[in-house]
């Protein structure tokens, strides 16, 4: 189910509840914080200059301050399994305590993965699935089926009247996470309430602000009914809202999907974005390294029906390993220009 529940003041806020190149960077936990039983963490994104991954990765420093351990980002500068390998095998031979690693493709990281695994290092899944198997934790930042449904109930709601032709750009064509959300959605679809849309297919821009412009304006070219672009991405959503509005398109296409509140505050003022959704990143990255600690530390074995709880997230109430070792996070927010400004603030991302 996908409710929408008052979050912060009154009608100002909204709950979703669902059923070759490197670079780097480093924090490391006060020493005092540091317990030497956490060790060095090692975070890996699908990419390093992606926003919305810098945000996960200001919730792991958070947490790593509070916490203890060591927590060092490293990553590609591309969408590219065959490029975090590499990131994994130096984890390996630096020996760390533990891997978060967001799949940019869950069987291409896989071996290397379950190599480290084999190494006794605790690996967990954040954001996009490494495959079952190859983590001890994947902690999910939402229900795929609900996040799914709720692209499906956002492309209705800023459709008008729900009619019209729909088009998916996605991030690389490999994303487990976009991947099961696409499949969900398109399950959603066949509710007789979608009847009135139609499902024109996926386009992928591989989280690159320039290949995403590309494929939006691909999609408009190919589709010139189209009416809504569903981005469940953070870097493709800001890059058709910026195409509509080149093309001088607001009112008559409409753009949702996934995006973060900074990034899309001027499209839901201008209208080319009315509505799209996120999780709370800092916390997504903050119950990664937490989950991580707990691991490391012997705390939780990762197996299903294991419970834990992080202070500083989710009010403190316990989080239930669920069945493939997941860990939801909670569910995502519907931003719209009512709570738009509210979120820019309380999230700061
Ligand atoms: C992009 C990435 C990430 C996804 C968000 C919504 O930043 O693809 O994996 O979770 O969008």
């Amino acid at each position: 189910m996908f409710h929408r529940i008052p979050r912060v003041a009154a009608g100002a806020a909204l709950v979703i509840v669902l059923a070759g190149c490197s670079s780097s960077s480093a924090t490391t936990a006060p020493a005092s914080a540091a317990p030497a039983a956490v060790g060095s963490i090692v975070m890996i994104p699908k990419q390093v200059n992606n926003p919305y991954f810098d945000v996960a990765f200001k919730g792991a420093q958070n947490a790593a301050a509070d916490l203890g351990g060591t927590l060092t980002q490293v990553g590609p500068s591309a969408a590219d399994a065959t490029q975090q390998i590499p990131f994994i095998q130096t984890a390996i031979t630096n020996k760390v305590s533990a891997i978060i690693i967001s799949a940019d493709d869950a069987t291409a990281v896989a071996p290397a993965l379950q190599q480290a695994m084999a190494a006794g290092i605790k690996v967990v899944g954040y954001d996009s699935s490494p495959a079952k198997g190859a983590y001890n934790v994947f902690v999910n930042q939402a229900d795929t089926a609900g996040i799914g449904k709720g692209l499906a109930d956002m492309a209705c709601d800023v459709a008008p009247s729900c009619t019209g032709e729909i088009a998916v750009l996605s991030a690389a064509q490999t994303a487990t996470n976009q991947n099961a959300w696409i499949d969900a959605m398109n399950t959603t679809l066949k509710d007789a309430k979608y009847s009135k849309l139609v499902y024109d297919g996926v386009v992928y821009g591989n989280d690159d602000p320039t290949i995403s412009t590309t494929q939006a304006q691909a999609l408009l070219s190919a589709h010139p009914n189209l009416k809504v672009i569903v981005a469940p991405t953070t870097v493709g959503i800001v890059a058709a809202a910026q195409v509509v509005e080149s093309k001088s398109l607001i009112g008559k296409v409409f753009v949702t999907g996934l995006g973060t509140p900074k990034g899309m505050q001027a499209f839901v003022k201008t209208g080319s974005s009315p509505e799209f959704a996120l999780w709370n990143v800092t916390d997504l990255g903050y119950l990664a390294y937490a989950t991580a600690v707990q691991l490391v530390t012997g705390a939780i074995k990762g197996n299903s029906g294991e419970t834990y709880t992080v202070a500083k997230v989710n009010s403190g109430a316990p989080y239930t390993i669920g069945a493939d070792s997941v860990v939801v996070l909670g569910p995502p927010f519907v931003f719209n220009k009512d709570n738009i400004d509210q979120y820019v603030t309380s999230f700061g991302f």
